[in-house]
C-alpha cells in the first residue's frame, strides 16, 4: 500500500475510533438518533476498499515494470529481424552441398543392398538453412520454391560396372545416372533438376537396389541444392 493510502486508512482509523469513543455522551435526542457504530462500519468499508486500491496500485505497478521489459525485449528482436533482413535482402537463404565420403573412412563401395536406398552424403560443405539432413541424405524443403538440385555418382571400381542412382522428389524417380555395362571402370556421371518445391517436399538421391558406387578421399558423389527463388 502507498504512503498516501496509509495515511488516508490511518486517518479513517482515527476517525472511527474518535466516534466510538463519543457514543452515548450526548444529552440530545437528535445526537443519540445518529448512529455512530453504522459510521464505523462505512469507515472501515472505506479502510477496506483504501487497502485494495493499494493491492492494485502495487500491481499496476509490477504490470507496468513488466511492460517495460517486454518493450526491451520486442526492441531486440526488432532490431535482430532488422539486421537478418539487412543480410539477407528479406530473401530466405537455402543451400547445400554434401559428399558421400566422411573423414576417416575407408575407401571403398556403398552397397549393393536389397531395396532402394536414400545414400547418405555424411560429408557437409554446407548447409544455410538447415534443409539437408546428413544423417539420412533426405532434403525437406522449408520454403516453397524453385529449387536446384545435382548430384554426381562414381561406379565401383571392380568390373562390371554396376551402379545406378536416381534423383527423387517425394519417392518419385526424376532423373538417374546408370553405368552397368562394359568392362571400363571409374567412370563417373552427373545429372541436375530445376523443380518446384512446397514446404515438406522431400528430394534425396536413391541408390537402386543391388547396385553400387565407390568413393574415397577425392569425393566422387556429391549432392547439392539451393533455392533459386521461393514462390
Ligand atoms: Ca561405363
Amino acid at each position: 500500500m502507498s504512503s498516501r493510502m496509509k495515511g488516508f486508512a490511518f486517518f479513517l482509523l482515527a476517525l472511527c475510533s474518535c466516534l466510538s469513543g463519543t457514543q452515548g455522551q450526548g444529552d440530545h435526542e437528535d445526537q443519540k438518533a445518529c448512529c455512530p457504530s453504522d459510521t464505523c462500519s462505512l469507515m472501515k468499508e472505506l479502510i477496506s476498499i483504501a487497502e485494495k486500491l493499494g493491492a492494485m496500485g502495487e500491481k499496476l505497478g509490477t504490470m507496468g515494470d513488466n511492460l517495460r521489459l517486454m518493450e526491451t525485449r520486442l526492441q531486440t528482436s526488432e532490431n535482430e529481424v532488422e539486421e537478418l533482413k539487412r543480410l539477407t535482402g528479406g530473401r530466405p537463404q537455402v543451400a547445400f552441398s554434401a559428399t558421400l565420403w566422411e573423414t576417416g573412412d575407408a575407401p571403398g563401395n556403398t552397397g549393393p543392398f536389397t531395396t532402394p536406398i536414400p545414400l547418405q552424403y555424411k560429408k557437409v560443405f554446407s548447409n544455410t538453412g538447415s534443409s539437408y539432413n546428413p544423417a539420412t541424405g533426405i532434403f525437406t524443403a522449408t520454403v516453397k520454391g524453385m529449387y536446384y538440385f545435382r548430384f554426381s555418382m562414381m561406379n565401383n571400381l571392380n568390373t562390371p560396372p554396376n551402379s545406378v542412382v536416381c534423383l527423387t522428389k517425394n519417392g518419385q524417380r526424376l532423373v538417374s545416372v546408370w553405368d552397368t555395362t562394359g568392362s571400363d571402370a571409374n567412370d563417373s556421371g552427373s545429372n541436375a533438376v530445376v523443380i518446384p518445391l512446397e514446404v515438406g517436399d522431400n528430394v534425396c538421391v536413391e541408390l537402386q537396389a543391388n547396385r553400387l558406387v565407390h568413393d574415397d578421399i577425392m569425393n566422387y558423389n556429391t549432392f547439392s541444392g539451393f533455392l533459386l527463388f521461393p514462390m
